[in-house]
């Protein structure tokens, strides 16, 4: 008898699927729409999770589309306040630190949809209508249009499709390009930020704290930032070492030296 042998090779460079993946969004569902927003009740998580999963269930994940996630956009439609919007590039611990004390922003994982796919990883394949849980296409070296990558395009274009009044960015002061061209900041959301609703991006560029140089604000890479803004009329300020996230970073090291005076 010839046995079906599970796969011997790993198809796709990059891990598989997390593991209860589906338990994983449903809980997380649950969670989001009953206790952190309950005024989100009314969403019906059964009908999302499964909106999620059609989305990738059976499909070639390296030729996932925008289209493949409609449904699931639709079921999880969400209003932030204008002047609530808060994107970042870099700073992915310290904006949801700060998030989590100032309640009042929304980053993009304070969202629904978002809350339930952080830090996940998922793909189907073609030929089952099973999760892959033993690899998944790797963006750099399989293919782009995979359908975490596609996912985090697709909402993320909604996101800043979405925001009104002044949207806030946290751009980390400490790399070589606080403003990347490569990042989804930078391809995604700041091309679909409406101009007749968004008059201005205030950037906060946060330096680590270990190494505070010069101003950030007039690093090059900003200075393209305020330029592609200013071509679609949208108004740039930039503000280096904004206080408050100051503060956060300095409960990680109280005794530095910029911690101890002043405060
Ligand atoms: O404003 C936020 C948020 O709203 C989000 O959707 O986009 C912004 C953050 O993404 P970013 O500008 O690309 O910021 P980072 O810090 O470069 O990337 C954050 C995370 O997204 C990283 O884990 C990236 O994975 P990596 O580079 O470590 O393998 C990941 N990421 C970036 N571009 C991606 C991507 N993941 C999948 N597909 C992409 N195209």
């Amino acid at each position: 008898v010839m046995w079906r042998q599970p796969p011997q090779h790993r198809e796709w460079k990059g891990a598989g699927t997390t593991a209860h993946f589906y338990e994983i969004i449903l809980g997380r569902c649950y969670t989001y729409t009953q206790i952190v927003r309950p005024e989100l009740g009314h969403k019906d998580c059964q009908k999302i999770g499964k909106a999620f999963t059609n989305a990738f269930l059976s499909k070639d994940p390296c030729s996932s589309t925008e289209q493949d996630y409609q449904p699931l956009m639709e079921l999880t439609n969400q209003t932030v306040p204008c002047d609530k919007t808060l994107l970042w590039s870099k700073t992915n611990e310290l904006v949801h630190e700060y998030a989590w004390v100032q309640r009042e922003f929304f980053t993009l994982e304070n969202t629904l949809l978002g809350y339930m796919a952080d830090g996940l990883r998922w793909c189907g394949d073609p030929g089952s209508p099973e999760m892959n849980y033993q690899s998944c296409p790797d963006r750099r070296t399989d293919c782009s249009n995979n359908s975490v990558s596609v996912f985090w395009n697709t909402v993320s274009k909604r996101f800043a499709e979405d925001a009104c009044g002044v949207v806030h960015v946290l751009l980390n002061g400490s790399v070589h390009n606080s403003f990347d061209e490569r990042s989804t900041f930078a391809r995604v959301e700041v091309f679909n930020l409406h101009p007749e609703k968004v008059h201005t991006l205030q950037a906060w560029v946060m330096q680590d704290i270990r190494n505070i140089s010069s101003d950030s604000c007039s690093d090059a890479s900003i200075k393209n930032l305020k330029l592609i803004l200013s071509k679609r009329n949208i108004t740039f300020t930039c503000e280096n070492n904004y206080r408050p996230i100051r503060f956060l970073q300095c409960v990680k090291y109280p005794e530095h030296s910029s911690c101890r005076s002043k405060i």
